[in-house]
């Protein structure tokens, strides 16, 4: 047998960089791939993705260079692993196109997908450290961006006494009357939990909300076999410390699918445009285009419609002050970067 010959370091150095590369673009010998058959993504974690096929089992599947971008809820081709080898893994071939996608500015990435094929997403805030319309608000203007039905949850709702659930109650009265669904839950009494079992029954619903708010702790309370680890809170902020890092998908036995994501310390929305941040407070679509002038900020502009039904009550005024409250915001919070 030759003697194998000795590479110089930079040689060794190149033959590991091209081994990396060849194993990147083909992760796994066809031989050890089975056919390509129809799966959804139930979790999405590193460079890995695990895809559930139709009879319920999951596969960790590897990730085809070629695809641009895999999320939880996403409907895919994929060719299982049949190797015996645990580490050997399958792979995500194709990713259908999405018929919904709920997306997320991200200050290094631009905007970024969290997950896709949703019926519903449910904006889960609590009353700790305190309510915050605002937070609240950014996330329906999200959610009316990508046209998706949100429902609004406030947890946490035990630790109001008799005075402040009267305040809290009469603070989402406004919520209720633009139409959206309002729910009080408490993981701890168990208050809401039928009622939200109902909402998601039959529909792909989302949880989005700060960390700490209790997304976890309501999957555990609505799928007891779940078993999502819940976080401490923060004494300081009342908040969470970001427990949950990979989204993941659940299905209910009386029918539907609820993805359980990560909290996010902010919601920006910088990535939209203002008039999309108009749209996005429904109570003013009535009125857009009346405005006296065509480029009305709605701020003190003479002959501006929005303006004048919150000074007649027709718009509520907490809710107009938010929405001043995020137009000035994107300026100061847009990145550098230019949205291509
Ligand atoms: N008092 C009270 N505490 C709750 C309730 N629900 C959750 N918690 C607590 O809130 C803390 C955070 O709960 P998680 O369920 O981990 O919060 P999360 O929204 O999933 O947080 P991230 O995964 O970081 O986004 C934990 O200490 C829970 O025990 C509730 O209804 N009442
Ligand atoms: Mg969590
Ligand atoms: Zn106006």
């Amino acid at each position: 047998m030759a003697k194998k010959p000795k590479l110089t370091h930079r040689q060794t150095r190149q033959v590991s960089v091209n081994r990396t590369r060849r194993l990147q673009q083909a992760p796994v010998e066809n031989d050890q791939l089975g056919t390509s058959q129809p799966g959804t993504v139930v979790g999405r974690f590193g460079k890995h993705a695990n895809v559930e096929d139709s009879q319920g089992q999951i596969h960790k599947c590897h990730i085809r260079r070629t695809v641009q971008s895999v999320v939880c809820g996403d409907s895919v081709v994929f060719c299982p692993s049949i190797s015996a080898e645990p580490r050997d893994l399958g792979v995500i071939e194709i990713v259908h196109d999405r018929k919904t996608v709920l997306t997320r500015p991200d200050f290094y990435d631009g905007v970024k997908p969290i997950a896709a094929n949703i019926d519903q997403i449910i904006i889960v805030s609590s009353i700790v450290p305190t309510l915050s319309p605002g937070i609240i608000d950014r996330y329906l203007v999200a959610c009316e961006d990508v046209q998706i039905q949100p429902v609004i949850v406030i947890n946490k709702v035990e630790l109001l006494d008799a005075e402040d659930r009267e305040l809290v109650i009469d603070t989402l009265a406004i919520y209720h009357e633009i139409g959206y669904t309002v729910l009080l839950t408490s993981c701890v009494t168990g208050e809401g939990i039928a009622d939200l079992a109902e909402l998601l029954t039959d529909k792909i619903s989302v949880f989005v909300g700060q960390s700490g708010v209790g997304k976890s702790s309501l999957v555990n309370e609505l799928l007891p076999e779940a078993d999502e680890v819940i976080g401490d809170i923060s004494h300081s902020s009342g908040l969470g410390t970001h427990t949950t890092t990979t989204a993941k998908l659940l299905h209910f036995t009386q029918g539907g699918d609820l993805i359980d994501s990560p909290g996010v310390r902010e919601f920006s929305l910088w990535h939209l445009p203002e008039e999309q941040i108009t749209r996005g407070f429904i109570e003013f679509r009535d009125y857009l285009g009346g405005c006296k002038f065509r480029d009305c900020k709605h701020g003190d502009d003479p002959g501006c419609l929005i303006r004048a039904a919150v000074i007649a009550g027709d718009i509520d005024e907490t809710r107009y002050e938010s929405y001043h409250k995020i137009i000035d915001s994107m300026d100061e919070r847009r990145p550098t970067y230019s949205k291509s």
